[in-house]
């Protein structure tokens, strides 16, 4: 692999661990827990690892470690930092024991049941220390779910010798790592499975997960493009730019680039669908702020959608809950339907309120949420163009304003959806050092005999040294949920808290912002320089750990 020259020099950079982690660890045991909701029913299914303590290593005394072999799968959405959190755990198993081995299953969960796997090695690993991506073993969707997946699992565990498993991904695969863990435990099969909270939508995180990695990195280059968005929008000044944000169902992201950079307008979901506000009023909001700031000659501005904006406008949700549960039960016939007739068959078995609001919805956009979900259950709403749908009904509103007299100005519009631009960047400082680190704790929660935990890393917005390792057990997360037409315990997603900090930050700011040209420009993540530049957090992080 030919490496640039940021890369040469980035491979040299050395990740710094937590205190705790550093040279002899000890383990610090809490309070037992238990979940946030459906307690009697989670601890139920989950009669093995349910209730157990949050943990945190601490300096402790040498110990002399067992080999062992440990599997590894990256999941789900790639985020920046997965390489590292790879790196974390090799190096630190190596050090317990230099005969442990680690082995990759590739191209995510369906690589341990189709038994698609690598040995990772010290030259192979090398080249991915610090690197953004997830190609040094690939991610996917594969649900883990049946029993004979599991078992299809425990096969391949067995013939490699593999006595622990760790699962880096969102809150559906770290829910996977949680029925794993339950299940091994259950058989007595003798295998531990260990979590990692990833997802760049920052929607895995309580007080002990402070944020999931790969958020920190992704809305930094986020950040920069739209402030590199804003400044041409203010140097042409001539169009509005609708900017569509990743982030499948929070919308932290939007959130956090708002802050970052004071466009004009950033629509909340949580925020939408608490004020139960319909297409039609965001729409009509927005044509407000372009109204008025044509009042004033400024015929341009920047305005920030979140990617799952259209689940959250409520008769909207309501509508895609039905479909949800049409969609799971609906014949293998269904796939190989042409669009007229899948349009058809919904119509024909909807309820009469959610076929109004599907009727009412232009066509293309009814056609993403008839497609098949993905194997979580979940709309695939990075398809659906919500920027160009707002955009095209503000331009009609706008029209009918001009005719009556009541919008002067001139609209002209740009689309853009930022996602895959930044899920692959090469990790922020912090990123670099929070992965590397969450690494590590795997490895210890696995030499330490723990099964069914999420590895945690806590008090980063303190200086490095002051960075606490430790795990919290996954089961303290559930609740029960409807997914793919049936109840099922899932870890409950983190949305934005509109009674929180960050949010309230945005209302207190955004009605200036939406009448002044207020945009700030945070240029490119910094590797090296200044640390207020190189190793600031988010400031969503920030302010929610504001004492
Ligand atoms: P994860 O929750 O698995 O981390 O994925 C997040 C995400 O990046 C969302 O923001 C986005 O909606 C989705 O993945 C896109 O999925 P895909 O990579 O399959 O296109």
């Amino acid at each position: 692999m030919e490496k640039s020259a940021f890369q040469k020099a980035r491979d040299s950079y050395k990740p710094v661990l937590p205190k705790g982690l550093r040279t002899a660890v000890g383990l610090k045991e809490d309070e037992t827990t238990a979940c946030i909701a459906n307690q009697d029913e989670i601890k139920a299914m989950f009669p093995n690892t349910y209730g157990m303590p949050v943990v945190e290593f601490v300096e402790g005394e040498e110990a002399c470690y067992e080999q062992m072999n440990t599997g590894v799968i990256l999941s789900g959405g790639q985020a920046p930092g997965g390489h590292n959190v790879i790196t974390g755990l090799f190096d630190t198993l190596k050090k317990l024991n230099p005969e442990n081995r680690l082995f990759g299953f590739l191209l995510g969960p369906g690589g341990l049941v189709k038994h698609k796997y690598i040995e990772i090695t010290e030259t192979f690993i090398n080249d991915f220390r610090n690197t953004g991506g997830f190609d040094m073993v690939g991610s996917g969707r594969t649900k883990l779910e049946t029993v004979e997946q599991f078992e299809k699992g425990y096969e391949i565990l067995k013939y490699l010798n593999i006595r622990s498993l760790v699962i880096i991904g969102g809150d559906d695969s770290n829910t996977n790592a949680c029925v794993l863990a339950e299940y091994y435990k259950a058989k007595n099969y003798g295998i531990q499975v260990i979590g990692c909270p990833k997802t760049i939508d920052g929607d895995l995180k309580c007080e002990e997960i402070e944020t999931s990695f790969g958020f920190d990195t992704a809305t930094k280059v986020y950040s920069e493009l739209i402030g590199n968005i804003e400044r041409d929008c203010n140097s042409a000044r001539k169009y509005w730019h609708f900017i569509k944000l990743m982030g499948r169902s929070a919308s932290h992201i939007a959130l956090e680039c708002a802050l970052q950079c004071h466009p004009n307008v950033c629509l909340i979901s949580e925020e939408v669908k608490e004020k139960d506000m319909s297409l039609n009023d965001i729409v009509d909001y927005l044509c407000k702020v372009i109204s008025y700031r044509a009042d004033r000659g400024m015929n341009y501005g920047v305005i920030l959608i979140p990617e799952g904006l259209i689940e959250f406008i409520p008769a909207i949700g309501r509508l895609i809950d039905e479909l949800n549960d049409l969609l799971a039960f609906h014949g293998d016939d269904y796939r190989f339907m042409s669009h007229g007739e899948q349009r058809e068959y919904i119509l024909n078995h909807l309820s009469e309120a959610n076929k109004r609001t599907f009727e009412t919805l232009p066509s293309e956009v009814a056609r993403q949420l008839s497609l098949d979900r993905d194997p979580h259950g979940n709309v695939q709403v990075s398809l659906i163009e919500t920027e160009k749908l707002i955009s095209k009904m503000c331009a009609a509103k706008l029209k009918k304003w001009k005719e009556s007299g009541k919008f002067k100005g001139k609209f002209a519009s740009q689309h853009h959806f930022f996602g895959y631009e930044g899920r692959c960047a090469a990790p922020s400082n912090y990123d670099t050092n929070y992965c590397y680190a969450l690494g590590a704790s795997a490895a210890h929660l696995i030499a330490n005999g723990k099964t069914g935990y999420m590895a945690t890393v806590r008090n980063t917005t303190a200086p490095k040294d002051e960075w606490k390792a430790g795990g919290i057990p996954i089961t303290s997360l559930l609740n029960m949920e409807r997914r793919n037409g049936e109840m099922k315990p899932v870890i409950c997603k983190a949305l934005v808290d509109l009674k929180g900090r960050p949010f309230k930050e945005l209302m207190m700011h955004r009605d200036e912002w939406s009448k002044e040209t207020a945009f700030v420009y945070p240029g490119p993540v910094q590797y090296w320089g200044p640390s207020e530049v190189c190793d600031r957090t988010t400031i969503t992080l920030a302010l929610e750990r504001q004492k």
